[in-house]
């Protein structure tokens, strides 16, 4: 959300469940969605974007090609490699392929669905990319552990989608160093598995190549001061975030239980069905 140009303050409101939050407190971590950042939010059922991300490439190329009041686009849709074996993610890429829908399918694969290891719950673990190309889809592993090899593999497979109007596949190969949720108690790991991976961290790998001069095998863009310096000012943005988040006011129930739950009302269902608690359906 934040790669997308979308204000903290905003994000933070939608955390803690205020209206000033993106999606009008209703959405928390689950549901952030701005149509003008080009952001189409998460979802809480694993898997179900795949055919919704689809969609929205699909259009994309609808506006392009046949209605000419769009650009040429593609749809970046990620997923978890707990999400790569639910059976819409089959159809959604068996279309995309047939039809030529601009979507990269970029799997963040941290080897982890919740507590079950990748090797317990996907058949053919280590040769994900065989289930793109299976539908004719180009597919490619990436490490995920080197941003800068992230950029220099994805960079052309987006160009290319996007040029060719077709569909790509990424295993993105990654770690996940905290549990699933708070509550994970991460009995199904080691602590030595975490320290080993912790040592690869792509942010602390990337953060070396900037400090490090040339001569180092480094970039040496930056000092260790400016280092700080950014630090110190992310702080201070996160902070304002936090303050801005615990001083908005709560959604009204009365108005905002039931808005923008369905684009429109159902046509089968009667005002007092739709919408609850007395509010007033303002498309009736
Ligand atoms: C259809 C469906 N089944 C089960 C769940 C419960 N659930 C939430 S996240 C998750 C694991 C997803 O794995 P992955 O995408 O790899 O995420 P990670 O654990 O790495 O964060 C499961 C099973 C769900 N949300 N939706
Ligand atoms: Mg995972």
């Amino acid at each position: 959300m934040l790669a997308y140009g979308i204000d903290p303050k905003v994000i933070m409101a939608e955390l803690t469940g205020r209206e000033a939050g993106i999606s009008k407190g209703k959405g928390g971590s689950m549901h952030m969605f701005s149509t003008e950042h080009k952001f189409y939010g998460g979802h809480g059922i694993v898997g179900a974007q795949t055919p919704l991300g689809t969609g929205l490439a699909f259009a994309a190329r609808y506006k392009w090609e046949v209605l000419e009041t769009g650009p040429k686009q593609v749809c970046l849709c990620y997923l978890g490699d707990g999400a790569i074996d639910q059976g819409a993610f089959h159809e959604a890429k068996n279309l995309a392929s047939l039809m030529g829908i601009p979507v990269i399918y970029i799997i963040e694969n941290n080897g982890y669905s919740m507590g079950t290891a990748i090797h317990r719950h996907t058949a053919n673990h280590d040769k994900l990319t065989m289930r793109g190309e299976a539908y004719g889809i180009k597919s490619i592993e990436i490490d995920g552990l080197d941003i800068r090899n992230v950029y220099d593999k994805m960079k052309p497979l987006v160009d290319e989608c996007r040029d060719l109007q077709r569909p790509g596949f990424v295993d993105l190969k990654t770690y996940r160093y905290q549990g699933h949720s708070m509550s994970d108690p991460q009995k199904y790991r080691t602590k030595d598995e975490v320290d080993e991976f912790k040592g690869k961290d792509s942010i602390a790998n990337l953060l070396d190549y900037l400090l490090k001069s040339e001569d180092e095998g480094g970039r040496g863009c930056i000092t260790e001061d400016e280092w700080k310096a950014m630090q110190k000012k992310i702080k201070d943005i996160v902070m304002d975030a936090v303050d801005f988040a615990e001083n908005a006011a709560d959604p009204d129930p009365e108005t905002e239980l039931v808005t923008d739950t369905y684009a429109l009302p159902m046509k089968n269902l009667s005002p007092s069905e739709t919408y609850h608690h007395g509010a007033k359906n303002p498309l009736l």
